[in-house]
């Protein structure tokens, strides 16, 4: 399968488009708006787990890898949107969540009726209620170890006790994941998300870390690339589209993750760049977002995977990340020229683009104001966290309202009136006010639209064989306010220009000399050309030399 000149659109089926009333997405519901992203022009949909679970984890914790839960409908339903999706020339992607299952997992029941052979597709460690094997802790807050009395043992868990997570180095765990891969690869799938596949392989030994949370000793682990390789190998995918979702990785790591040539996935997401507003690097204390990091973190990516002939996955938004107009960008004055200038920052590296559901159209984060307003249970654990480390209801309200995971997992907004036209019942989660203006309906019959712009440089990539293919370098590196990098093919050459800042700021280059020497002004997103040697609040200008 190719990727290159491919855009993968992420839906979070939960929110997406409810068919039968309940208030909760299904794959109906996809089915019912597979028009709408043909028209957007997408050529994949990565969909977050729909598989059984008790909802812990709104999926991420898996009770049955092979079947459809009944919230999300009928493996009828699901071989349907396969069809139908095909037909639209749109591939799926399952999103393989491997590194743990949920304690509700049959494997997990029978481990914990004392099947040894079960106990050993886990990481139980026997001893004492009052003696933890180690000091690791959970993702999600807490310890990462979890005691079950009546076994007289322990089991890890990374992120929620709920979550246990699979011990790979076991031969038989990896022929029940492979098993289950070749059960979607026969269901016509066109490829597999990896759900923290860095963290499948663990030590021999569970000791404490004394600089921290026990992170250095499982992230990239010392058998990880063997194991992915033998997955692949083993299941024939090698041809199919994948991507790794990599936690804390390094670039040496990313680069044989998603190398050509290594046998292990098509792309890798990494998220260091999405840490630039995380205060010493803590995601729960909030820090204006570091521009210059953040060109710095990308231009390391972006250079340093095109030196080892690898592919990265380029994106600002999924269903763990705040929206990105809200954290990057401008919810107010400059709404429509932020996102389209974050949009092009990203379509146009060097990179397979992902755009996750909402993301298209400039949805803001929720802006709840009550905590009894969120869901997901990372949130809610490091609400108890904060509170517990002293801060006041409101300063732990702040800091929930810009991180919390609830920003990207608010209903999809489709139309003006009652839920934005998600549901004809009670949504599971709530809308943002801002839902009453921002919708499909009113971007599809709007030429100046944020979805507009978006379906533009989906076309452009189509268009321009210089996007998909061309090398990257970063320009302006001096410049704290501005991402500025320059592709080439050949005799062809692209400038892009992005002015982070809500005033204007000043570039090394005069920009007025590009329209005299044969370039043309590809893209931008203000009306009037700019005659100006200085870049305008967030203004994305993309110059073009054939
Ligand atoms: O996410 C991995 C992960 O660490 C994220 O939860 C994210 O980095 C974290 O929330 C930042 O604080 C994957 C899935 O994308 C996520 O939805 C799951 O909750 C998690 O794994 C466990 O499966």
């Amino acid at each position: 399968m190719d990727f290159k000149d491919k855009v993968v659109y992420q839906i979070y089926p939960k929110s997406f488009q409810d068919s039968d009333g309940d208030g909760r997405g299904d794959l109906q519901g996809i089915i019912s708006r597979l028009d709408y992203l043909s028209w957007l022009g997408v050529d994949y949909l990565w969909l977050t787990p729909f598989f059984p679970s008790p909802q812990r984890d709104n999926g991420y914790d898996v009770a049955n890898y092979c079947a459809i839960d009944p919230q999300y409908g009928t493996m009828a339903d699901f071989e349907t949107l396969v069809a139908e999706a095909r037909k639209r020339g749109i591939g799926l992607m399952l999103d393989m969540v491997f590194n743990h299952t949920s304690t509700e997992h049959i494997w997990f029941k029978r481990a914990l009726n004392g099947d040894e052979q079960y106990q050993s597709y886990y990481f139980f460690q026997s001893g004492t209620a009052d003696k933890i094997p180690c000091n690791w802790e959970s993702k999600f807050g807490g310890p990462a170890w979890k005691y079950v009395p009546a076994l007289g043992k322990w089991y890890l868990h990374l992120f929620d006790e709920g979550q246990a997570d699979l011990n790979w180095e076991n031969p038989a765990v990896r022929e029940e994941l492979k098993q289950v891969i070749r059960f979607w690869k026969a269901k016509g799938v066109a490829g597999f998300r990896f759900d923290v596949v860095n963290l499948i392989s663990k030590p021999k030994k569970f000791e404490d870390d004394g600089q921290g949370d026990g992170r250095r000793f499982y992230t990239d682990g010392p058998h990880v690339h063997e194991f992915l390789q033998e997955l692949v190998r083993d299941t024939g995918i090698g041809n199919m589209v994948t991507v790794g979702e990599l936690s804390s990785t390094t670039l040496a790591n990313g680069q044989r993750y998603a190398g050509a040539g290594t046998g292990e996935l098509s792309m890798c997401f990494s998220f260091h760049h999405l840490k630039v507003d995380y205060k010493d690097g803590d995601k729960w204390q909030l820090m204006v977002p570091d521009i210059g990091n953040l060109r710095e973190l990308l231009q390391e990516w972006q250079e340093g995977m095109q030196a080892s002939d690898s592919w990265n996955a380029v994106f600002w938004c999924n269903h763990d990340q705040p929206r990105v107009v809200s954290r990057f960008g401008d919810t107010g004055r400059y709404w429509k020229e932020s996102a389209k200038m974050l949009a092009g920052c990203i379509h146009l590296l060097r990179g397979t683009p992902y755009i996750y559901q909402g993301e298209e159209l400039g949805m803001p984060n929720a802006g709840f104001r009550d905590i009894g307003q969120y869901r997901d249970v990372e949130t809610l654990n490091y609400h108890k966290i904060l509170r517990e480390r002293g801060l006041s209801e409101e300063e732990a309200m702040k800091v929930i309202q810009a991180r919390s995971r609830d920003n990207s997992r608010t209903p999809m907004q489709w139309q003006a009136g009652r839920n934005a036209g998600f549901t004809a019942g009670t949504p599971w989660i709530g809308l943002p006010e801002a839902a009453a203006s921002i919708h499909v309906e009113a971007e599809q019959n709007d030429s100046d639209s944020i979805l507009q712009f978006y379906r533009k440089l989906i076309r452009l990539r189509k268009e321009q064989k210089l996007i998909a293919e061309g090398s990257i370098a970063f320009i302006e590196t001096e410049n704290p306010d501005i991402i500025a990098y320059r592709r080439k093919l050949g005799q062809q050459e692209l400038v892009v220009y992005c002015n982070f800042r809500s005033h204007s700021v000043h570039t090394a280059k005069d920009l007025r000399q590009y329209p005299a020497t044969g370039w043309r002004l590809l893209l931008s997103n203000y009306a009037e050309e700019n005659s100006l040697a200085e870049l305008r609040p967030y203004e994305l200008m993309v110059w073009l030399k054939d």
